[in-house]
């Protein structure tokens, strides 16, 4: 057993990751892989929320598991697992959605965001799905949860989940803590910078995949959308050149007065094409540790059934007393 604080993230393999993955979860998760006791997982049953195609989530799963070692976890350090070949997470899931208020999931912004238009058809498990999210987390007894800004919410729910479950059956869960890094936290879509990134957002110019060619990453820099003013500046007025600014930072680690001067008095085109450049020089290494990794489909294979493997006791140790507490058993 490890004495390193626990933690615990997931990543959806809805689409192709993103840079705003990368800003604001992955690299974190990366960077932070020695301080802690880490579990980051594939969340394929969040996933299937919304419309998919089982076949696209196949290999979907396989490509971001490919991809989050590519990005730098090492599955020596860090359990990488996925979710449905845990299913205590089902199980978990169930058994916090019976003491889970309705007017708690009502109130998500992400169930209002993504549930309008679709009237009473929307899929229920959109709306319980931040019950499945807590139970991946409590399942764990994670007390770090480092996420994008827009999962702050859902965190902020598995705490509340986990404290009323405590209060109703004696402790049982460690309650977590979400973990939001000041830069790059939200990164925006470069077609609409009024729109979170993000992968189950259709447009060939709103997101920058992390395998992206070099060639696609200009191109869309070269589009994305700013204003018609000219100066460089961070500016919350000015969400499109905000963003770009923002991503600059990120990947650069330099300070917002230091990147304010070296664009003092150039154009927009010098900022698009030098966080161009900035970004492929960073995505470069992972796209090729990607395209070793997958070359071996079995060496994946091998490396996610020895995620499982590791996972699964916790899991299970934390449902035997569940069930206990709960009078099922
Ligand atoms: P989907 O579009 O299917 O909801 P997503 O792109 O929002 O997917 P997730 O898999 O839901 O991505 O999120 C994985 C992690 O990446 C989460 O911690 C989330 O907060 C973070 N993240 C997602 N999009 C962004 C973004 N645009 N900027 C910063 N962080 C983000
Ligand atoms: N709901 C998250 C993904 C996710 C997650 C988690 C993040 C599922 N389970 C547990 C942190 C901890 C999302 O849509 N980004």
């Amino acid at each position: 057993m490890s004495n390193k604080p626990r933690v615990f993230s997931g990543i959806q393999p809805s689409g192709e990751p993103h840079l705003g993955n990368y800003v604001g979860a992955i690299r974190n998760w990366v960077d932070d892989q020695e301080r802690y006791d880490n579990f980051f997982c594939v969340v394929d049953q969040h996933a299937i929320t919304v419309p998919y195609d089982p076949q696209q989530l196949r290999s979907s799963v396989r490509q971001l598991a490919a991809v989050l070692i590519a990005c730098g976890i090492d599955p020596e350090r860090s359990v990488l697992f996925v979710q449905s070949h845990v299913p205590e997470h089902t199980e978990l899931a169930w058994l916090l959605t019976c003491s889970t208020p309705l007017g708690w999931l009502q109130r998500m912004t992400q169930f209002k965001d993504k549930s309008t238009g679709q009237g009473e058809s929307v899929g229920s498990g959109l709306l319980t799905y931040p019950t499945l999210m807590a139970a991946d987390i409590l399942l764990y007894q994670a007390a770090i949860v480092p996420v994008g800004d827009d999962q702050k919410q859902h965190v902020e729910l598995a705490r509340d989940i986990a404290g009323r479950f405590n209060n109703l059956y004696g402790e049982s869960f460690v309650v977590p803590e979400p973990v939001i890094r000041q830069v790059g936290a939200r990164v925006m879509g470069l077609d609409d910078p009024t729109r979170k990134m993000s992968k189950s957002e259709d447009g060939q110019f709103h997101a920058v995949g992390l395998l992206d060619e070099p060639k696609m990453i200009q191109k869309k820099f070269s589009r994305a959308v700013t204003d018609s003013q000219t100066d460089i500046v961070f500016d919350p007025e000015r969400p499109g050149v905000t963003n770009l600014l923002t991503i600059y930072q990120a990947l650069s680690g330099e300070t917002s007065e230091v990147i304010e001067a070296r664009f003092a008095g150039k154009g927009y085109g010098d900022l698009k094409k030098n966080l161009a450049e900035l970004v492929i020089e960073t995505l470069a290494p992972i796209r090729q540790r990607y395209e070793e990794l997958t070359a071996d489909p079995s060496t994946l294979d091998e490396l996610l059934a020895a995620g499982v493997e590791r996972a699964r006791p916790i899991a299970e140790s934390t449902m035997d007393h569940v069930r206990q507490v709960m009078g099922l058993r």
